[in-house]
């Protein structure tokens, strides 16, 4: 069944150049791109985004390297979309993440862990508002 999920490159893929490499996995799998732009995420936006940690003791440094440069955040349609992109992205846990995921590929770190996606609907609904408009994703 078609359904969307939220997708976010992390300011340390984009400082070490993998935008390309990451947005064209997801193309060769068969995902739709319905939104996609770069924006230096506000701070307000970043605890938005990570509200459901806000008691956990990396919140602030979660937020601070969040917003510590630009990231790419899109909206992503196909079968099993939620699912599928946490099958591809791996463990939250870049060293433990297995290889041929993109955290185990690209990643090294626990929070400079490369990408984010949703791990639920509720949570797609969330976070894609927190950053696109209704408009802004293309049918
Ligand atoms: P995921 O991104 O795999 O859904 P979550 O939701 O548990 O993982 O964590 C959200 C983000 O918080 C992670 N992507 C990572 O950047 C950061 N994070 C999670 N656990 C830790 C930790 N123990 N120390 C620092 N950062 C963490």
């Amino acid at each position: 069944m078609a359904e969307r999920t939220f997708v976010m490159i992390k300011p340390d893929a984009v400082r070490r150049g993998l935008i390309g490499e990451i947005i064209s996995r997801f193309e060769k799998k068969g995902f739709r791109i319905i939104a996609l732009k770069m924006i230096k995420m506000t701070t307000e936006q970043a605890e938005e985004l990570y509200s459901p940690h806000k008691d956990k003791p990396f919140f602030r440094s979660l937020v601070e390297f969040a917003t510590s440069g630009p990231v790419v955040v899109m909206v992503l349609e196909g079968n099993n979309a939620i699912d599928v992109v946490r099958l591809m992205i791996g463990s939250t846990d870049a060293r433990k993440a297995a290889p041929g995921t993109i955290r185990g590929d690209y990643g090294l770190d626990i929070q400079e862990n490369v990408i984010h996606a949703s791990d639920s609907n509720d949570s797609y609904e969330r976070e894609y508002k927190i950053f696109f408009t209704q408009e802004e994703l293309l049918h």
